[in-house]
């Protein structure tokens, strides 16, 4: 019952931080933008991006790894970034020789507290403070579950390649073997491979709402992804791109990030409730590990239906006794 209250609360508080009547201006911020010519990324100090691992620049595009094994990649910019509100267009191309599902691992776009550190999510360090968001080419979870002979569950059920949104704080991990599941913030199916036309993906953050579009089709329209209201992300963080291969491989090919600062009007009531973020987070806390949520349900509930059960066996053997001694004393007395 207090759950179901809690839920509806955070529904209410969520309704709240839909509405998002402002018009917006947009302008282009070439200092955290990257796009041709990729005059001496990499190179000098002097760019604004720093090219790390496999990656390499061409003139048409940034290669965050080739189609080959074992790869990892990465491009981040050098300057953090202090916008309250911004979009960033990413122009993207996977693209490879392995057939349907026998390609990985995908590619990732960040805006996080650290940089240019290599792992293993996307090519990126696992507890990350900030956002990423995973074009996730391979679905693990799915062949992990085939190995083991287990059938899969609608519940779990995917379409790869899956984009997928995750806020972090610094110690949450990412379940690579469950394709991130645990955490996901809201997702959608991307068929953004091998495609003879421009794909793109579009991440919002206004007003603390987190959205995701992508235009994958070449129709030039933008396909909603996820829309999440209550996302709070500090300023001073850093963009970036990166991506890995493992035994399966793709060419991951970052042709343009444009990040675009959005002037939202705000009333001075709301700039004075504005409070400094520190630390990332999801207002709506649902939305973490829903389904280790559901495990651990199962396991309180195990404990709980023991629990009771050695409760009750205990009451009934207590007032066996009970009963047990008066019948002993009744009969005593009867002899006597
Ligand atoms: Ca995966």
């Amino acid at each position: 019952m207090f759950f179901t209250s809690f839920l509806i609360l955070f529904a209410v508080l969520s309704v709240s931080f839909c509405d998002d009547g402002h018009e917006m201006e947009e302008f282009l911020k070439r200092e955290y933008s990257l796009s041709k010519p990729y005059q001496s990324i990499g190179v000098s100090g002097s760019s604004h991006w720093e090219l790390m691992g496999d990656a390499v620049v061409t003139t048409d595009h940034v290669r965050l790894t080739s189609d080959q094994q074992s790869k990892q990649g990465a491009v981040w910019s050098r300057m953090p970034c202090h916008l309250n509100d911004w979009e960033l267009q990413v122009h993207f191309k996977i693209h490879g020789q392995g057939k349907k599902n026998l390609n990985g691992d995908g590619l990732a776009v960040w805006y996080t507290k650290e940089r240019m550190q290599n792992g293993p999510v996307f090519g990126n360090r696992d507890f990350f403070t900030g956002l990423g968001v995973f074009v996730d080419t391979y679905p693990n979870e799915e062949k992990l579950l085939e190995a083991q002979k287990k059938r899969y569950t609608p519940r779990t059920e995917r379409i790869f390649p899956y984009v997928l949104a995750m806020v972090a704080n610094g110690t949450i991990s990412y379940d690579h073997d469950r394709d991130g599941r645990p955490t996901e913030l809201g997702g959608c199916n991307a068929m953004v491979r091998n495609r003879k036309h421009d794909t793109f993906i579009f991440i919002r953050y206004v007003r603390r709402r987190l959205t995701v579009m992508i235009d994958i089709d070449g129709q030039h329209e933008w396909r909603d992804c996820l829309d999440i209201p209550g996302v709070r992300l500090p300023q001073g963080f850093y963009f970036g791109a990166s991506a890995i291969t493992g035994d399966l491989s793709d060419n991951h090919d970052l042709i343009s990030m444009k990040l675009y600062q959005l002037t939202v009007l705000r009333s001075k009531q709301e700039e004075e409730q504005e409070e400094e973020i520190l630390i990332p987070s999801v207002d709506n806390t649902d939305f973490y590990r829903p389904y280790t949520d559901v495990e651990s349900v199962g396991s309180v509930g195990i404990f709980f239906t023991v629990l009771f059960s050695m409760l009750g066996l205990f009451l009934l053997v207590v007032v066996g006794l009970v009963v047990y001694s008066h019948w002993n004393e009744n009969r005593r007395k009867r002899f006597y």
